[in-house]
């Protein structure tokens, strides 16, 4: 494999001084025409829109780019430590309001897009999410790059620029329904194709020996197909600071130049095959959440990633001429998830067989620079893979893995000699037909540290997963850093009517960048004016997302209901299906009433978004139930519109910023064990917004945070679960009286065809309740009616959502980063001076 990029062009300096761009609305204007006529060519006449979104990017990216330029500049200059964030996800969504509120331009634009006779808002809609990501792990990896760049910390991140991001969720006859995401169908002014920086990436071949120029003889891996690797630079703005941080995405592309050993002549037809295959690499993002499906081509996305991003790392590194052993106090890769993990083997393998380093001198270069974030304990998200794939594709590192096994497996067997228990729980390979790679192990032996996204989640993994692990390393390698958000596009952006109160209130917008600072709304919390000045804020939020559901899905929704909300992807341990049960019940319920009594209670709309992955059969049909239950309800003059059911399509990023500052109640009921934190649950309730959930991932910490009084909490704990689990498996299951009326009424086709949920209702049954959704019902329901209760005090509840925002500062990711830099990357803050 070639490790240089394939051209090194002789840079010169440039004697050019820059003039800043200027940011009064008659210079912004003039821009904005300057690329309608140029970037775009198009004129006056010939202008809609999405052409007036693409100019006013256009000249919001110039300004970025001076910060880029300033930034990049710099670092390659003083040459500190930098860290690099590997994730083959980034959910960024969009990014021109989030440029306008860093660059601090926003105002002045609106005014002159306002002059050229259109409106910023409008033009806000015309962007594309760019959605590389399926949920929370993407999304996290978004935030902590806006907090790293917002307080200077030199992180890149490093990911895959999917040519289709997750599917648009379309819902027909209340069915979920796939289409493409094709983002890129227009120019793009988020990302710099970087023709010149490309590096290739082989797959397959042979291992064969050769003795290098010391003498020695060292292992080479031969033949196969190559691919390679572009680059395209996305653009991270800080907020506040004149430094700007960089995702690289990679692209694959296929050589343009052929093979001529392995050329067939014959075969032109295939050759053309293999080129276009290479260019699907990187086609298309795997749909699935928390769910791993052993795919090739998965397997080669990310060593394709892991391959094009160390050589770039490498090639970085070996400008400043340091030896080798300097290499971890210059880079620290940090591992989102195990899907970069074989950056671990390709990191040992590029030392040993191309640099001829010793093993173990290599080792402990590839061992102090790796840190592992784990995001999961649910048994099929981890991943493994096969050892005859992995012996097929990769075949050198397969050798380097199977090595790395055995040397960690004479260690450990060192100190506890003859348990052999340990060591067959322990191995990077798991015995079977055929054998698998467990990554989350590998990812813990080419580790310095490993942490868990949330306290309960980074004990269960101390406890259970990694148990073994903390017998041999100890308990210092393993630790917590609980997840956070970027308040930035969360509340800043999101929310701009609470931004203005809070700013207003707490006389300055430095809580943007230090939230702790919020804690200063709690002497406002009984405040009789400010109350209300924080209840009209809500309402309007409620109203702008009653305008949307009524403008985009024709439903009808009053402001004044509670409104009660589930946003996430759609997964059994999430426990919508326990959502829409207990809404049957609450309908069942008004039914049963007189007028009268229906007329007292407390109006709901209960909203729903999240995709399904497309292959998960249940999940689907629990989107199905949803939308029946909805026609139902929905239609039932009798109930009064104290209920309404609305299931939002394709729920995304730019969605969840109308959704988010709308909520009452959110819910974030999994399976107490089951979700390692969760970070909707932070956005909601930073918006004020309050919390109905279960006593799992950061929900407790925001219990903690924001005073018990303020969240709504139920269910079984945690380390209840798996006697539970036992006893309903040998003793019987338990079924709620109140849940079985619920599924009755669904038997009796009270929401249409019965045998369509027979699978669903099947879960419950036959399927053994694995999630615990007939053991928490009751508590569930009782929290609901504790809700109603709650809201009927105005006053009180306003008080709550106060204190709920004032309590968030802890959940901002500038902490998480922070984190991050002190305890694992030991990063310091690198500041750029205009
Ligand atoms: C999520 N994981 C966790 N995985 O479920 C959530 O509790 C946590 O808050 C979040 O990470 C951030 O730490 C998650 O989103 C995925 O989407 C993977 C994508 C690739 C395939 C396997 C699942």
């Amino acid at each position: 494999t070639k490790h240089e990029q394939l051209s090194e062009p002789t840079l010169q300096t440039w004697k050019k001084h820059i003039v800043p761009e200027k940011n009064d609305p008659a210079s912004i204007e003039s821009d904005i025409v300057h690329h309608t006529i140029t970037t775009l060519c198009r004129g006056v006449y010939n202008l809609d829109k999405l052409a007036m979104y693409q100019a006013t990017a256009h000249s919001v990216r110039d300004r970025l780019l001076e910060d880029w330029n300033l930034t990049q500049e710099a670092l390659h200059r003083e040459n500190p430590k930098r860290c690099y964030y590997m994730s083959m996800e980034f959910l960024i969504g969009r990014a021109l309001d989030n440029a306008l509120h860093c660059l601090h331009v926003k105002k002045n634009y609106n005014q002159s897009v306002d002059n050229l006779g259109f409106s910023l808002e409008d033009l806000l809609c015309e962007e594309k999410d760019a959605a590389l990501g399926n949920g929370g792990l993407g999304r996290l990896a978004a935030c902590y790059m806006d907090s790293a760049a917002t307080q200077d910390y030199p992180t890149w991140g490093y990911g895959l620029r999917y040519q289709y991001g997750i599917f648009k969720q379309m819902i027909k006859d209340g069915y979920q329904t796939e289409m493409p995401d094709y983002w890129l169908n227009f120019d793009n002014p988020w990302e710099f194709p970087r023709a010149d920086i490309r590096y290739e990436v082989r797959f397959h071949g042979y291992v064969a020996t050769k003795i290098n120029e010391k003498g020695e003889t060292r292992m080479t891996w031969e033949g196969g197909d190559k691919v390679q690797a572009m680059a395209y630079d996305v653009p991270i703005p800080g907020f506040d600071t004149k430094g700007c941080g960089n995702i690289r995405l990679w692209s694959s592309k296929p050589l343009n130049t052929f093979d001529f050993d392995s050329f067939n002549a014959g075969d032109y037809e295939r050759s053309v095959a293999e080129q276009t295959a290479a260019q699907n690499l990187t086609s298309v993002l795997y749909p699935n959440d928390n769910h791993l499906v052993g795919k090739e081509l998965r397997l080669k996305q990310e060593y394709f990633f892991v391959s094009a991003s160390l050589q770039d790392i490498i090639h970085r590194f070996k400008r400043a001429k340091c030896p080798w052993k300097d290499f971890p106090d210059k880079v620290a890769v940090q591992m989102n998830d195990t899907h970069p993990t074989l950056a671990v083997p390709e990191l040992q393998r590029i030392l040993v067989d191309i640099e001829g380093l010793e093993w173990d001198d290599a080792w402990d270069i590839v061992t102090r620079t790796f840190a592992f974030t784990n995001h999961t304990v649910l048994p099929e998200a981890l991943e493994c893979w096969s050892v005859p794939m992995m012996e097929k594709i990769l075949p050198r590192h397969m050798q380097i893995i199977y090595d790395i096994n055995l040397f960690f497996l004479q260690k450990v067997e060192k100190v506890f000699v003859g348990d052999r228990d340990l060591l067959k729980r322990i191995s990077i390979i798991e015995e079977g037909s055929p054998q698998q790679v467990r990554m989350a192990f590998l990812a813990v032996v080419g580790s310095h540290t490993v942490n868990g996204v949330a306290a309960l989640h980074s004990d269960l993994i101390r406890k259970h997963l990694f148990n073994d692990f903390i017998k041999y390393y100890g308990p210092d390698k393993f630790i917590n850093i609980t997840n956070g958000i970027t308040p930035r596009r969360w509340l800043y952006q999101a929310n701009p009517d609470l931004r203005d109160l809070i700013t207003t209130t707490l006389g300055s917008e430095d809580w943007a960048t230090k939230l702790d600072l919020l804690k200063g709304l709690k002497k406002f919390a009984d405040d009789t004016k400010f109350q209300s000045q924080w209840a009209a804020v809500k309402y309007k939020n409620k109203e702008r997302l009653a305008f949307w559901i009524k403008a985009n899905m024709g439903i009808t929704v009053n402001p004044d209901a509670l409104f009660d909300i589930q946003v996430k992807r759609i997964h059994e341990y999430k426990r919508q299906y326990m959502n829409i049960l207990s809404v049957i019940y609450r309908y069942q319920s008004l039914k049963k009433m007189s007028a009268e009594d229906i007329s007292q209670q407390v109006p709901r709309v209960v909203i729903f978004g999240g995709k399904a992955a497309p292959g998960y059969y249940i999940a689907k049909l629990v989107i199905k139930l949803i939308n029946s239950a909805a026609q139902v309800i929905n239609n039932d003059k009798s109930i009064q519109d104290m209920l309404k059911v609305v299931f939002i399509p394709d729920y995304n990023v730019s969605l969840a910023e109308i959704i988010v500052p709308a909520s009452d109640i959110s819910q974030h009921i999994s399976t107490a064990g089951t979700e390692a934190s969760g970070t909707s649950n932070m956005k909601f309730v930073l918006n004020g917004g309050l919390i109905l959930g279960t006593v799992d991932g950061a929900n407790i910490e925001i219990g903690e945070q924001i005073g018990a009084e303020n969240i709504f909490m139920f269910g079984v704990l945690s380390d209840e679960v798996e006697d539970i689990r036992h006893n309903q498996k040998y003793h019987g299951l338990f079924m709620d009286p109140s849940l079985q009326v619920v599924i009755d009424s669904i038997q009796a086709g009270q929401f249409g065809d019965p045998s369509i949920f027979g699978p669903l209702i099947n879960t419950l049954t036959y399927g053994g309740d694995y999630y615990l959704i007939s053991v928490d019902f009751k508590s569930y329901l009782q929290k609901h009616t504790e809700v109603d209760e709650t809201y009927r005090d105005k006053k009180s509840w306003v008080k709550k959502s106060i204190m709920c925002t004032a309590g968030m500062g802890f959940f901002s990711s500038d902490r998480a980063v922070c984190e991050y830099a002190d305890k694992i990357w030991k990063l310091k803050p690198f500041k750029v001076e205009a």
